[in-house]
């Protein structure tokens, strides 16, 4: 018998996104192929699962998380008692219940998020992503036509209301953190709603709970829009759902993805924990890249040394 460690094996779970990983023990020093592997799945498939990773703990996340590119502080605006990890914990059935994009309120939109399931009620608490990617090429040319040259405003004081049930607005019940502290510093950036992946070529779709306005429409025309984009992004072809249990690891190139955490869990206490590598200013398709209306995110992610 070979004593080699195992080869690594990708397994694609849906038509247009995800796929599983077996075959890697995460952790630190995982050597330069099997990291080239992992980010090829990730580049190819957008979020990638890998089960059976116990053995972590937040050190180990940290140490594999570093070998994909450089890393973020925890949050632009929440103090999560930890520099680079960001605990969602919950135990009044409160999750991250609406589609986003993480942290597109600042310029330098994070690259991938890192997540770790640490405790993971008997039912309930999936998370769903979507493909951003195979949502723009999908589009019908009129449409296409539209948000090539259309650029969207999005801020950390978003319109929190909107989408959640009466049951579930922010303050009516404990949220994962307060909505105070998450607008403690205001961020707004101009976006396109189209931009080039770094690395792919690619054309996504930037859009999410962190959109107010598009730039030039009113109020309900951004919302019309809105609601007609995000239906083409979150179309469930267009999505993968996962069922955590303890020790899985989530990884998403938050470039080309949507996700949103199903707050179905009732009173169970759930927790998972998120590492985000730093990503680069978005550019459309024209080459303009994003700008900052309100807000220094310098201190959240650098933009020196990315890797791509
Ligand atoms: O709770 C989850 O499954 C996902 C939460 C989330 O939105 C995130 O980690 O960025
Ligand atoms: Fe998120």
């Amino acid at each position: 018998m070979s004593t080699t460690s195992p080869a690594v094996t990708v397994t694609k779970l849906g038509g247009r996104i995800g796929a599983r990983i077996d075959g890697v023990r995460l952790g630190p020093d995982l050597g330069e192929e099997t990291v080239a592997a992992i980010r090829a799945a990730l580049l190819e498939h957008k979020v990638i699962f890998f089960r059976n990773q116990r053995h972590l703990g937040d050190e180990g996340q940290l140490a594999f998380a570093q070998q994909l590119g450089q890393l973020t502080t925890a949050h632009p605006t929440v103090n999560t008692g930890s520099a680079r990890v960001l605990s969602l914990a919950a135990s009044k059935g409160m999750a991250a219940n609406s589609w986003h994009t993480d942290v597109t309120f600042v310029d330098r939109i994070p690259a991938i998020s890192v997540l770790r399931g640490v405790a993971i009620p008997a039912y309930g608490g999936t998370t769903n992503w979507a493909n951003t990617v195979t949502a723009y090429a999908a589009l019908p040319a009129p449409l296409k036509a539209l948000v090539d040259n259309l650029w969207a405003v999005h801020t950390n004081d978003y319109d929190y209301a909107a989408t959640s049930e009466k049951a579930e607005l922010a303050g009516d019940r404990e949220s994962v953190f307060t909505r105070q502290q998450f607008t403690r510093i205001p961020f707004r950036t101009e976006h396109p709603v189209v931009r080039v992946h770094p690395e792919t070529g690619e054309r996504a779709l930037v859009l999410g709970h962190f959109v107010k306005s598009f730039v030039g429409l009113n109020t309900a025309e951004s919302h019309a829009l809105f609601q007609l984009l995000q239906n083409r992004v979150t179309k469930l072809e267009n999505t993968i759902r996962w069922t955590w249990a303890e020790g899985d690891v989530a990884v998403w190139d938050n470039r080309a993805t949507q996700h949103y955490a199903v707050a179905d869990f009732d009173e169970q206490y759930r927790e998972v924990r998120r590492i985000t590598v730093a990503g680069d200013v978005p550019v459309s398709i024209g080459g303009e890249r994003s700008r900052v209306l309100q807000g220094d995110a310098s201190a959240f992610s650098s933009l020196d040394e990315l890797i791509s």
